[in-house]
């Protein structure tokens, strides 16, 4: 079948913000606007259980308020295929975000309007840039009390570092808020009401002044700089284009296609980005911000392709958007049920068909296409066909996990995937009857393998199984989704912190393994040298053996002993991280030598270089921020010294007054019942992974104690 719609007419976008910044309640939006649903829900009728908006279907999810898991979701607008991903904006979750933007084309990211530029907009913002998304910003909640553009904008500039174009500028702030004025077409619209069926009236630039009896200064100094705004605007974006620029200077005249294309080019190169504003909640601007992303954000291909790597993951090439080239496409999230799996994939080129073969390049397995499915929320709809720039599912494929490359057998190639974070806190769990124990770990496995961001392990001291995660948050949820969707319940331990392990010095060292009295006998000698490397550079292993000192064959015994025994570390058994191991010389014996004698020598020589290096513990730092009345400043500056924390910004947001500061983890547990009571229950606070880092040699064996 040939393509029904062309490229151009094709959106895929992701929704990103900090958490509650207004994601969902404008999907909500965007799909009643757009014909795709007659009712809106708000995300805070949903605790019931009885409704649930589109996106966030989860029980956990409606119970909470909060989004957990992407959510796509597709729609029409103006003879345009939108594709959208609403993501979740609590930091625990940030592999969906991580994973959406990998396989999207452009990004909407939603800002409140009080609030401005959150810690999770930034985390998601530099997710964007690494994976080279084109965006916009709503400046959404523009009808809460303390709403603040300008204060918006300026976080846009400063911190995150882009160069916003104002396309809108709002009219009023909180309950004044009515409308905006839309510089680029020179028009102002005004709703008559809240409803979400309410009219709006557009109105000439030039009728503005005296129209609006706004109380706030700010307010009233938007509307009067209307005319100043609207040329920097002008000239911001003609000069994109040299001959539109030149004709604008000389003439003041300009062709609003060309400048809609100025925009689009800007906001596609990453020059500028698009600011617009609005409230979903009170219905208001969600139909311009649709028009928005249709003229602004690129289509599939727009922006280039997808890299194309070796197995170092070292980029080699370029696979671009195209419908006649063999089929290649990127898994980007598993989901699992008790009936089967859905594996979601993003297609850069060609076509597949139901019955087709294809191969999982990342690991060398055969897959079947049984049946191609478009997916709304939770609902699936079977399709014959997809194809270059589609996203959509394939039913049970049995190898498949997260961020593997599928392709026409006969093309194989690997696609660029994308990063999954660091899990730094651990639980012990256990099945809570009998029945739950036989199927716990064959449960949990499928929650991992649908969730990139965990990790599963068995205690080697205490036989416990052990589930690693993003948050305390993260944890709870997994388990209690473990519950609702694989019916399998579990009992979750005290939250601990994952440290981890590294080699203080570097180290050469020998080792020799000899059992050669009796029977048939052992030997092999390695000489090896460890040394420490760059933090996230992982272990590397270097064969430097010449003259056949270690017979070829022998060597990766040695190299899977040190990443085996490097699991287990010598300060406290932690993963050892970040070394890079060099087998140097080795001798061997023509009869004795085997696989299994290189191994034992390799892991010994591990174990007796990690203890000789001086290793050092490391635990995780997190990134906090505090939001609370100044009046509490001070308690709260306090409080992050006695946790071994150092602040590194304070200021004022609005009303509020901000902290920004780096803790460690270890410190960090129950750090809302404090805040709670330090401002009278008012204080807020969010806090991410930052980075490793050594824990002081004194403090050692005290923090061991505490989290054993
Ligand atoms: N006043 C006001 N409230 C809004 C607006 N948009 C959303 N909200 C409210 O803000 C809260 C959070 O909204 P959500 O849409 O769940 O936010 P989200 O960004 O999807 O949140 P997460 O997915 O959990 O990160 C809800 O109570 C919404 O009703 C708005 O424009 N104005
Ligand atoms: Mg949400």
């Amino acid at each position: 079948m040939p393509r029904q719609k062309k490229l151009d007419l094709y959106r895929n976008i992701g929704i990103i913000a900090h958490i509650d910044a207004g994601k969902t309640t404008t999907t909500e939006r965007v799909l009643y606007y757009t014909g795709r649903k007659h009712q809106i829900i708000e995300v805070h009728d949903t605790k019931d259980g009885k409704a649930s908006t589109t996106t966030d279907y989860l029980e956990q999810e409606r119970k909470r308020g909060i989004t957990i898991q992407s959510a796509a979701v597709t729609t029409e607008w103006n003879g345009y295929q939108i594709n959208l991903i609403d993501t979740p904006g609590h930091v625990d979750f940030t592999i969906e975000v991580n994973r959406s933007l990998r396989v999207l084309d452009g990004a909407v990211v939603v800002f409140d309007g009080v609030a401005g530029v959150e810690p999770q907009t930034e985390t998601n913002w530099r997710l964007a840039n690494q994976y080279n998304v084109p965006r916009l910003c709503y400046i959404n909640k523009m009808d809460r009390i303390g709403a603040n553009f300008a204060h918006c904008v300026k976080g846009i500039r400063e911190r995150l570092g882009a160069k916003p174009l104002l396309c809108q500028i709002p009219i009023g702030s909180s309950d004044e808020f009515v409308g905006m004025v839309d510089l680029v077409a020179g028009m102002a619209y005004v709703w008559d009401s809240d409803d979400k069926d309410a009219e709006w009236e557009s109105v000439p630039l030039d009728k503005l002044e005296g129209r609006f009896k706004l109380t706030a200064t700010a307010d009233q100094d938007w509307i009067k700089r209307v005319p100043e705004l609207r040329q920097e605007m002008l000239e911001t974006a003609l000069a994109l284009d040299d001959d539109a620029f030149l004709h604008f200077v000389e003439h003041g005249e300009f062709d609003p296609a060309v400048l809609k294309s100025c925009i689009r080019k800007g906001t596609v190169t990453f020059q500028l980005v698009p600011v617009l504003c609005g409230s979903s909640f009170k219905n208001k601007g969600v139909q311009q911000l649709l028009d928005a992303v249709i003229d602004y954000l690129p289509f599939p291909g727009e922006n280039g392709g997808i890299g194309l790597v070796d197995a170092d993951g070292k980029k080699i090439g370029e696979q671009q958007v195209d419908d006649d080239a063999p089929f290649r496409a990127l898994a980007f999230k598993v989901i699992n049920d008790q009936f089967g799996s859905l594996t979601f994939i993003r297609i850069y080129s060609g076509t597949i068909r139901k019955g087709d073969n294809i191969q999982n390049v990342t690991r060398g397995k055969k897959e079947r296409v049984g049946r191609i499915v478009e997916v709304q929320a939770n609902v699936t709809k079977d399709i014959e066909e997809a194809r270059a720039g589609d996203i959509c599912a394939l039913v049970s494929m049995r190898e498949t996990e997260t961020g593997d490359s599928l392709c026409d057998p006969d093309h194989p190639a690997l696609l660029e995937r994308m990063r999954f974070p660091d899990p730094v806190i651990s639980v012990a769990i256990e099945p809570k009857t009998r029945a739950d124990a036989d199927k716990l770990s064959a449960s949990l496995y499928k929650m991992v393998k649908a969730d990139p961001s965990l990790k599963l392990a068995v205690d080697q001291e205490t036989g416990e199984t052990v589930l690693r995660g993003m948050g305390e948050l993260h944890l709870e949820v997994t388990i209690d989704r473990m519950r609702t969707e694989l019916g399998v319940e579990a009992n979750m331990g005290k939250p601990k912190v994952s440290f981890r392990e590294a080699f203080g010095r570097v180290v050469d060292h020998t080792y020799q393994h000899k059992k050669q009295t009796g029977g048939s006998g052992q030997f092999a000698e390695v000489k090896m040298t460890f040394e420490p490397a760059e933090p996230g550079t992982g272990i590397e292993f270097i064969d430097e053996v010449v003259g056949g000192r270690i017979p070829r064959e022998f060597i990766p015994s040695v190299e899977y002993a040190i990443k085996e025994e490097s699991k287990v570390g010598q300060v406290a058994g932690y993963e050892v991280v970040d070394f890079k191991a060099r087998l140097l010389d080795g001798k061997f014996h023509e009869v004795d030598s085997s696989a299994l004698a290189f191994e034992i020598a390799g892991r010994a020589c591990f174990r007796e270089a990690h203890r000789m290096s001086k290793p050092k513990l490391l635990e995780p730092i997190m990134k906090i921020e505090v939001v609370m009345e100044a009046s509490y400043l001070g308690d709260v500056i306090g409080d992050i010294n006695r946790r071994r924390g150092q602040v590194v910004d304070q200021g004022l947001k609005g009303t509020a007054a901000y902290v920004q500061g780096y803790v460690p983890l270890a410190e960090m547990f129950g750090y809302i019942s404090f805040l709670r009571s330090a401002t009278s229950g008012r204080g807020t606070f969010t806090m991410e992974f930052d980075r490793y880092s050594e824990v002081p040699s004194g403090l050692v064996t005290k923090l061991l104690e505490k989290e054993s």
